[in-house]
Formats: structure tokens, C-alpha cells, sequence
């Protein structure tokens, strides 16, 4: 969100090597032009509609340059349009790229009509029009018009807007050299902002619909006026209130949530995986941050689905420990409390995405570009980057994380003896477990923790009764994990219906000299939160059978971590995540978006640990 302070970061950060002060030569070293200008231009696409378009380039081009282009529906930094203080201008010939920045279709001052994820075009309309036929008409049109180009285009952009730039990735315009989606979305009911596992997310999905979708310009957050957002989206009631009492119908994509409860044509339709089934042509670096409140899954996805169909050998990934967007600024040291030992975010920029979108795109150094190593996580725990080839790399071996009688975790399955071994409470709606600790504060406004709230304590919510942890003995040696971590979950409810939410927790030990605020401290590693009614099928709901334990494989993402000698491991199971996810009524009602009051039943959850139904974490640990 707010991407606008970010391309400006972009711009002056990203590509600046020279510091802003050193400003007065008139030519660069390499002779082209130190005066740049900002210009307007309204791009007719293949429909006629016209797309507003910022265009900064040399006054004087005297050397061809690439083209970076930013689509997006938050905006184009207009400020830029004034005369160009010099230094502003020198930072942006100090990148070496035209800097294209363009609002997106029916946003701001842009023509036509804007469709939220507008999935692509039929091909049998031979017309049609969508964000990668955008992409296309854009680039043909830039390199007719716009003098000094090399003919070479790169784009990059973070969420939505990196959403944009893998949807450059269809059909792409031959002139389109590099590609680098950053958090971008992949499927909207299965991983990312709107549902996960078909769990819908609440508080996210009301305040962000109902700010994108305010009007051309989106400009009114929603107001919570309670302390508390927790108490405020409690008060709410039911999701069918959300229509009823306050969006009256006003937002298409709640519409649209309403509609579609499970993961049918309309989801299937606008994830993006699908449409990138043909062998990748455009290098494309995907970038995602471990601690993403919104969309982790989407980078992971995509770049899974590209490597499937990557003859070339150009898919390239980074993970790093970072939240949504959090390396496009600063340095990338800390997050929340949690300090990752190096300035990750900075290394980033200077190391991984300046060279290899120079490499592609201004010729440099082919050379280079052959010995780029495609994959890039940092180890979060270890505090080092790790490069590779693969992602999941194959090195690892699984090793399950067993639950036992006496809230221990270990890798000891449970004994021939336990028949039944279980733990159970009792999940009520009336009062749901918190997703963190309260007072929650609304998703936008003044002081929004949103941002770092993945990187909680979770050991201030714990001692509630419905939130249940297992946890190892502190550690004799290192564990260090690298690769795909799942749930594999035995539960019961007495209800219909149920959520289930999985974390991995690293504990911190109880003393900790070297930052004594992080004793005892409980840090998510991995988690994940899944719709029962959806564990055989997510287009077909079914409901739970009560008192029936069923298996629940959830897909907890990858982690690359090390826990520590002397920390230790956790695993908290529970069956609300409120606001976060909106309250799971716990009987089967075909829709949930038209749940009533007297649907919301309390249920009494059992997690069984048996050896016949043994709850386990699958870790891919590294090494021994
Ligand atoms: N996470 C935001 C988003 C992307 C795509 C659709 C809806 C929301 C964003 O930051 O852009």
C-alpha cells in the first residue's frame, strides 16, 4: 500500500551511487546528460483508452538508455511533474534508466474502467484487453516515442504492482528483458491478501476494499472507531452485517467475497499460476520477505510455477527477513524487535537487484549474469545469506516434530501405547482468540503496527485457554531447516465446521544477555491458518463430521531458520485468529458470508496426538 513514497524511494535509493550532495557535473563519466525532466503522457492502448504515464528521461539524450517501468493503481508520484530540484534530477540520471511510472486502468488519471485483478482476456477475444495487453501496448509505444531508448525494457514492482509485472510475464513484448515481480499475488483464496486455505481475512479484506475501492483516487480509510479493532469487527457480528450495516453493496469486491465463498471459476480465473504454463522467456526475479503480512504465498507460488516451465534456466528468487515490501527502503537490519545481524535490505538492493537488472538491461556484463546464482534466502536464526540453484534446495531431509501428553515437543513419535493421546479446548466465537496481542489497531491510519505484527511475541496471547503449545527442551545443538514446512493435523470438533491455525514457533531461551527484551521471546517461524470444511476439495465444501478425527495436511510455506543451541521449538495450535480472519461459525453453512447470528456455536477441539493419529510438523532440516 502507499506505494507512492516508495517509488521515490526507488528512484533515489535503489539506483543512486553517487551521493546526492556531489551534484553540479553536467555530463556523467559515461557522457550522457546530468538534466533529466519529468513529463506526462497519455498512452492510448488497442481499445482507445488512454493511460496516464509519467516518463522520466535526459533532457538531452546523448546515450541510449533501458527503459524501468512501474504500473500500478496507487498512483504516480505527480510531484515530480514540478521543475526537478537538481539533485532529484541528478539521482534519476544517476540510475541510467528511464523511469516510467503509470497508473493502471480506471485508476487516477487513467481512462477506462478499473477491475480488481482483472484476470486476463478470453484468447479467443481476439479484442480484449487486460494488464498484460496493457503492458504490451505500453512498451510499443515508449519505444516509438520516447528518443534515447536501447530498446531494452525491464519492470518491477511490489504487490499489486508486482502482481503487474508477472502479468507482463503473457504474451510478453519482445522488448521486455527483465522482470521482477516483488510480492506479487498468486491466488487470492488460497494464500494471499483476500482468503487463506479459504479462510477469509477479515479486518484485511474489509479496510483494504473498502480504501481501494473508495473511489478513482482512493483516499478514505475506514474508520474504526472503537480502540480497539478487535471489539469493533466483534461488534460487526456476522460478515453479512458488513453489507447490511456498512458497504451497502458500495464495493465490488465485497460483492464478489459474497458470491464466492469457495474456490471457483471466478478465483480460478484470476490466479495467475495458470496462465504462466509456457516456457518462460523474460529472466523474472521474484522477491518475497519471510515476515510478508500480505503476500507471501504469491512469490513462492509463482516462481514454483515458472521454474516448472523454465528451459532457460531464467527464474531467479529472494527471501529475505523482511515484511511486505520492507526491502524497497532502510536498511533491513531489524524488524519488529528481531535484529537479523546485517543490513539485509541494503545488501539487497546493491548485490542482487541492481546487477542483475543492469546486467540484463544495460548489456553489462553477460559474463555476469552467467554466474548470477538464481536463488538467494537469507537464514534467518544463522543471520546469513545462503545462495543456490533451487528453491526448495534438495539437500534437506524431513523430520516430523511429534506432540505429546505433557505439552513437550520432540522427534520421538508417540509410544505403541498411546491408543487416543489427545489435548482439547473449547473454541466459542462469542470470544475468539486474538491474532495478536490487544488493543489491535485498524490496518491504515496513524501507528499502525500491521506491518510487524508477524513478528510478535506470541508467548502474550499463549495463556489463553484456547490456544494450545507444545514445546521442545531447549536445544543441544543447532536445528537449522531449509525448505517446506507442513502441518500434518489430527483434529475432532464437536461442531461442523472448524478453523484450524498452525505456528512454528523458535522460544528464545530464558536468559538472553546479548538483548535481555528478547528472553523467553516466542517467534513465528512458519504458520498458517485453514478452513476445515475445505480439506477435501476447495471448489466443494463439505461439512465436518463431529466427534471424527480428520486429517488436516496444512501447507505451512517454506522457512529457512536456524534454531539456535539453547532455544527451543513451539507449536501452538488454535481455532480463531480474530480479526485476521473473520469467525468461522464452527456449524456448516453452505455460505459463510450469509451466516446469522444463531449459526455461531461454541465446539470443543481435540488435536490428537496418538500413534495412530499423531499430529506432526514436517520440518526440512539441513544436515543431521
Ligand atoms: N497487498 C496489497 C494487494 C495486492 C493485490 C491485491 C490486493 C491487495 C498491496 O499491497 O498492494
Amino acid at each position: 500500500m502507499f506505494r507512492i513514497a516508495r517509488w521515490v524511494t526507488f528512484l533515489l535509493v535503489v539506483f543512486a551511487v553517487v551521493p546526492a550532495s556531489a551534484q553540479t557535473a553536467a555530463k556523467q563519466a559515461d557522457g550522457s546528460s546530468a538534466e533529466w525532466s519529468v513529463t506526462a503522457a497519455e498512452i492510448p492502448m488497442r481499445d482507445g483508452a488512454k493511460l496516464h504515464t509519467l516518463i522520466a528521461a535526459p533532457v538531452h539524450p546523448d546515450n541510449k538508455l533501458p527503459f524501468m517501468l512501474n504500473r500500478s493503481p496507487y498512483g504516480t508520484p505527480e510531484e515530480l511533474l514540478k521543475p526537478l530540484p537538481k539533485d532529484t534530477s541528478r539521482s534519476l540520471s544517476e540510475t541510467g534508466y528511464i523511469r516510467i511510472w503509470q497508473d493502471i486502468r480506471g485508476k487516477f488519471k487513467s481512462e477506462g474502467t478499473f477491475v480488481m485483478l482483472r484476470p486476463p482476456h478470453a484468447p479467443e477475444d481476439i479484442h480484449g484487453i487486460d494488464e498484460s495487453t496493457d503492458t504490451y501496448d505500453t512498451i510499443e509505444w515508449l519505444l516509438k516515442h520516447v528518443p534515447g531508448n536501447n530498446g531494452r525494457v525491464g519492470i518491477q514492482g511490489v504487490s499489486y504492482d508486482g502482481w503487474l509485472a508477472a502479468m507482463a510475464l503473457i504474451h510478453p513484448h519482445p522488448a521486455l528483458k527483465a522482470a521482477s515481480p516483488q510480492a506479487p499475488v498468486a491466488d487470492m483464496f488460497l494464500g494471499d491478501d483476500f482468503h487463506h486455505n479459504g479462510a477469509f481475512r477479515l479486518s484485511y479484506g474489509f479496510e483494504y476494499v473498502w480504501l481501494l475501492e473508495s473511489g478513482k483516487e482512493m483516499n478514505m480509510a475506514w474508520p474504526i472507531d472503537l480502540p480497539d479493532a478487535y471489539n469493533w469487527y466483534l461488534r460487526m457480528g456476522p460478515l453479512v452485517n458488513a453489507n447490511t450495516n456498512y458497504l451497502h453493496g458500495t464495493r465490488p469486491s465485497w460483492n464478489d467475497f459474497l458470491a464466492h465463498p469457495n474456490y471457483d471459476a471466478f478465483w480460478q480465473k484470476q490466479a495467475i499460476s495458470s496462465y504462466l504454463k509456457t516456457p518462460l522467456t523474460v529472466p523474472t526475479l521474484l522477491v518475497g520477505g519471510w515476515y510478508d503480512q500480505e503476500d507471501f504465498y504469491g512469490p513462492q507460488r509463482i516462481y514454483a510455477e515458472l521454474s516448472r516451465h523454465d528451459p532457460h534456466h531464467l527464474a531467479y528468487l529472494v527471501l529475505g527477513p523482511w515484511n511486505h515490501g520492507g526491502w524497497e527502503g532502510g536498511t533491513g537490519q531489524k524488524l519488529g524487535p528481531i535484529d537479523f545481524g546485517s543490513e539485509t535490505g541494503s545488501y539487497y538492493r546493491e548485490k542482487i537487484l541492481k546487477p542483475w537488472f543492469d546486467s540484463l538491461l544495460k548489456g553489462l556484463g553477460k559474463g555476469e549474469i552467467a554466474n548470477f546464482p538464481h536463488v538467494w534466502t537469507y537464514e534467518t536464526g544463522g543471520n546469513t545469506w545462503v545462495k543456490g540453484e533451487k528453491w526448495p534446495p534438495r539437500s534437506s531431509v524431513v523430520r516430523n516434530l511429534y506432540l505429546d501428553s505433557e505439552r513437550n515437543a520432540s522427534f520421538q513419535p508417540p509410544s505403541a501405547n498411546d491408543v487416543d493421546g489427545f489435548d482439547s479446548y473449547v473454541s466459542d466465537p462469542a470470544h475468539p482468540a486474538p491474532y495478536r496481542k490487544r488493543p489491535i489497531l485498524p490496518t491504515y491510519g496513524p501507528g499502525s503496527t500491521w506491518y510487524t505484527w508477524l513478528t510478535d511475541n506470541q508467548k502474550d496471547i499463549e495463556a489463553r485457554p484456547d490456544i494450545l503449545a507444545w514445546k521442545t527442551e531447549p536445544l543441544s545443538q543447532d536445528v537449522t531447516i531449509a525448505g517446506d514446512v507442513v502441518a500434518d493435523l489430527f483434529a475432532a470438533t464437536t461442531g461442523t465446521d472448524s478453523d484450524w491455525v498452525v505456528k512454528l514457533i523458535d522460544i528464545y531461551p530464558d536468559e538472553y544477555p546479548a538483548d535481555p527484551t528478547l528472553a523467553g521471546y516466542e517467534l513465528i517461524i512458519s504458520d498458517e491458518a485453514f478452513r476445515g470444511r475445505f480439506r477435501k476439495s476447495f471448489e466443494h465444501p463439505e461439512a465436518i463430521p463431529s466427534n471424527h478425527v480428520e486429517e488436516y495436511k496444512i501447507d505451512l510455506h517454506t522457512a529457512d531458520h536456524v534454531f539456535l543451541k539453547g532455544h527451543r521449538i513451539a507449536v501452538q495450535i488454535q481455532s480463531s485468529w480474530f480479526p485476521l480472519i473473520d469467525r468461522n461459525p464452527q456449524t456448516f453453512v453452505p455460505n459463510i458470508f450469509e451466516a446469522k447470528a444463531e449459526d455461531y456455536h461454541i465446539a470443543t477441539q481435540r488435536i490428537y496426538r496418538s500413534r495412530k493419529h499423531a499430529t506432526h510438523i514436517i520440518l526440512p532440516v539441513k544436515g543431521k
